[in-house]
């Protein structure tokens, strides 16, 4: 890990010193603090961690990519909403979710709040609970997040899954007309770490150890959990967030109002961009769990069970 001071100035000071390399032969991104980032974000994660003043009652989602933040986001809108209100038969046009994508309303903070000086969120007037995301890993989170009693839900999933998960988004962003960048580059560079937030596993781990310590300041979810009980998941969230739902049918609502098929379908999320240049379309997919058997040769997927054994098993985590 570096050992350079987080200071925003001092971060930007030292961008050209800081490790470099290409991920995926389209982007270069450089390490800081342990973990890979497109070379723009360095500075606003270096502000994030230095300024943000968490509030006891923020809720904020963690992920690395592709392991379900949409998903997350849009569920814990729903939580979060003062009165469950039923939409599944007739109000639709009062659902925020057909309004904007779930990342409008839940920003990544430091590439959607940092790192532009006209964010469409103001974090000191938006009305408490507050409720954010952040793609940084947990050693980066500034003191006051990891200190207040403000909480956090971090979502993660199949290494196996999220390699082909990204695969098809990479691809799809930067490969318009091109190849698709082959298969087995992009599991050796998930495998080594060096990839967009990377490296998945420390990501991951990092979170799981301190919901291991601290249940109650951190929930750490599965994908595949959230696929397989879904009633029981969404419940424990929102009781986690201090928002228990009062019967059975507003759970149903939720997860009605957050399916894949229907955000996918929602003209809101299949046209324009909320991050640009991520067109909305480009979060939704198949949403399938053990889709990368689709797609991975014996040898890949050796090669990712066994960092896989390494790096999460001995910590009792079996993703
Ligand atoms: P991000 O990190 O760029 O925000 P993220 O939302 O974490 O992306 O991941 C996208 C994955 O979540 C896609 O998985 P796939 O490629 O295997 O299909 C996407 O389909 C899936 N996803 C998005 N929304 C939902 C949803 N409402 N329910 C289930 N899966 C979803």
């Amino acid at each position: 890990m570096q050992n350079l001071s987080s200071s925003p100035n001092d971060v930007e000071k030292s961008l050209n010193d800081l490790p470099k390399a290409r991920f995926w032969e389209i982007l270069d991104i450089c390490q800081w603090e342990g973990f890979w980032f497109e070379p723009g974000l360095v500075k606003p994660a270096a502000i994030f961690k230095s300024n943000f003043q968490a509030r006891d009652d923020d809720v904020i989602l963690a992920s690395t990519i592709k392991t379900g933040t949409t998903w997350l986001k849009a569920l814990s809108l729903c939580i979060m909403e003062k009165d469950h209100k039923t939409f599944a038969n007739s109000h639709n046009h009062d659902d925020i979710l057909t309004k904007e994508s779930p990342h409008y309303y839940v920003p990544t903070i430091e590439s959607m709040i940092y790192s532009t000086k006209t964010p469409h969120v103001d974090l000191y007037y938006t009305s408490a609970p507050r409720l954010l995301h952040t793609h940084l890993p947990y050693a980066v989170l500034p003191d006051s997040v990891r200190n207040s009693a403000c909480k956090i839900v971090y979502i993660a999933r199949n290494p196996k899954d999220t390699v082909i998960s990204m695969w098809h988004f990479f691809n799809s962003l930067f490969g318009r007309n091109q190849e698709p960048f082959p298969l087995d580059k992009a599991v050796d560079c998930f495998c080594s770490g060096v990839h967009l937030y990377g490296p998945f596993f420390e990501h991951v781990v990092e979170y799981w150890q301190e919901s291991q310590k601290r249940p109650k300041k951190i929930l750490f979810i599965k994908y595949e959990e959230l696929k397989s009980d879904p009633k029981g998941l969404v419940s424990k969230i929102a009781e986690f967030m201090g928002r228990p739902f009062a019967d059975e049918g507003e759970v149903d609502d939720v997860l009605w109002r957050c399916s894949l098929e229907r955000l996918k379908n929602l003209e809101v999320n299949k046209n324009g961009f909320t991050v640009f240049p991520v067109p909305n379309k480009s979060y939704f997919r198949k949403g399938e769990v053990g889709d990368w058997k689709n797609y991975l040769t014996p040898q890949m997927e050796e090669q990712i069970n066994k960092i896989s054994r390494i790096k999460l098993e001995p910590f009792g985590l079996f993703l």
